[in-house]
Formats: C-alpha cells, sequence, structure tokens
C-alpha cells in the first residue's frame, strides 16, 4: 500500500499488515507447543510428589515420627527457563532446553534433621522406577556462600496415551535451618542482583555456620529420643 508523507507529500511505502487471522494461528501453535512442552515435566512433578505424598502417609500412620516436614513444587516459568538458557549459553531449541535444563519441574522437600535428609533421599532413589541422573550434595560440600541442601536429579516414566517420556525432576532436601537460610540468602541476592556487599557475605556465612551448628547439635539430642 502506498501513502503520501504528510509533511514531505512524497509517497511512503508500507509492508502490508499480517493477517490477524495467521497471527492468531502462529500465536495459537506456539502456545499449543509450549503447553505440550510443559505438560511432561507437570507430570512428572506430579509422579514425584506422589511417591512423596505416599511416604509422608505410610510414616503417619506406621511411625510416630515423620522425616518430611514441608514440601513445596513448581514448575519453571517460561521467563526463568528463557533467562537460564541465556546465561548458561544454551541453544534456545527445546531439544537443547530439554537436554540441558535439569530442574524445569523442581520439589523441595525440608527435614527436620540431616539423617533424614539422607533417609528420604535413600527411600526415594532405591525406588526400581526412578533413576538418578546427577547428585550434588552440598551438604557434605557446602558451596562457598555456605548454601547446603541435597540435590538430586531424577529421572522418571511419564506413562502418555501413546508413549512413555523419561522426565527429569530436580528433588532439593535439605533442614529446616539450611532452607530459612537459603531463603533469606535467595531474597538478598535478588536484591542486590548477585552483587552481595562484602560485610554481608561474610555475615551470611557465619549465619551458615551457626545453621549448620545447631543442625548438629539436634541431630545430637535426637539420639536422646532414639529415632531412626
Ligand atoms: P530457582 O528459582 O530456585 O529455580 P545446573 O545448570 O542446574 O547444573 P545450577 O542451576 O547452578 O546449575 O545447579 P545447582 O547448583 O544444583 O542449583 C540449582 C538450584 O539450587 C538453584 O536454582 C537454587 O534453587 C538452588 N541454589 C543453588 N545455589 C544456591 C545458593 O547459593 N543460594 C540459594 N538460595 N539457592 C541456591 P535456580 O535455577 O538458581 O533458581
Amino acid at each position: 500500500m502506498i501513502e503520501a508523507d504528510q509533511l514531505t507529500q512524497r509517497p511512503v511505502r508500507r509492508e502490508p499488515r499480517a493477517n490477524p487471522f495467521e497471527r492468531g494461528a502462529e500465536l495459537g501453535t506456539a502456545v499449543g507447543d509450549l503447553t505440550a512442552f510443559m505438560m511432561t515435566y507437570k507430570f512428572g512433578l506430579d509422579e514425584v510428589l506422589t511417591k512423596i505424598g505416599i511416604l509422608r502417609e505410610e510414616f503417619t500412620f506406621t511411625h510416630d515420627f515423620n522425616p518430611i516436614e514441608h514440601v513445596k513444587s513448581r514448575l519453571k516459568s517460561p521467563g526463568s527457563i528463557a533467562e537460564k538458557v541465556l546465561r548458561k549459553g544454551y541453544g534456545p531449541e527445546p531439544a537443547s532446553i530439554r537436554e540441558h535444563l535439569l530442574d524445569i519441574a523442581g520439589v523441595r522437600i525440608t527435614c527436620s534433621f540431616i539423617s533424614d535428609v539422607y533417609s528420604v533421599a535413600d527411600m526415594l532413589t532405591r525406588q526400581p522406577d526412578v533413576k538418578v541422573l546427577r547428585t550434588r550434595d552440598y551438604i557434605r560440600h557446602p558451596k562457598p556462600n555456605g548454601y547446603q541442601s541435597l540435590h538430586l536429579i531424577l529421572e522418571i516414566p511419564v506413562f502418555l496415551s501413546d508413549r512413555v517420556e523419561l522426565v527429569p525432576v530436580e528433588v532439593q532436601i535439605r533442614t529446616a535451618a539450611m532452607d530459612f537460610w537459603a531463603g533469606l540468602e535467595h531474597k538478598i541476592h535478588y536484591k542486590y542482583r548477585g552483587d552481595i556487599p562484602a560485610g554481608l557475605v561474610e555475615e551470611l556465612h557465619e549465619a551458615a555456620t551457626v545453621a549448620g551448628n545447631l543442625d548438629k547439635k539436634m541431630e545430637r539430642l535426637r539420639g536422646e529420643l532414639g529415632q531412626h
């Protein structure tokens, strides 16, 4: 379409606008692809949550204590997936995201005691349909900032109508004290956009040591109860 420029009265060439129905169809396809992509992660998450729920209930019925205090889960948002893909320099195509981002589905389990963290990890990883893709033990080897948690990447089969998908799910297991610390550190990290003042880094490290000592003391005191 050619129109006259209002100031110069010279003809202006404009590209024809995309047909709104075509743009709608393209958007519909993109949304459909994203939904299908996220769906299997949601099902993987559901499978792991069912396993954790069963363990939790079993303990409620048959024991006088429960190693699982709290369970939280989340699917990474498309925005966070894009941010991590860019930050890590991975290809943006779905196959690359599937291969490299193993924490799209994530569960966080909070326990009262360190020994419970390892018991819960054992109960999950010895199930025959669970494959352990990766273990990062930040409790035995805390991060330099003091972060402690046990991270497992579990691969779970999801039975769909026409195929079986093997879905990675990240399971973070830690004590309440480690979780308290990580929650605050995350907020501080976010506030300072990763550039935390040196004094605060030191204080956070000290707080992590205090939390670690509390965990050790609680574990010793628990020995008095003979709950293992
Ligand atoms: P969000 O919002 O929690 O999902 P990878 O590419 O997976 O090998 P990554 O992501 O560094 O590399 O793996 P790692 O070390 O196992 O950590 C993954 C997750 O652990 C993070 O997810 C955090 O949830 C948590 N985490 C790791 N280090 C720290 C830390 O120092 N402080 C706190 N508060 N949490 C930590 P995301 O993707 O960063 O974010």
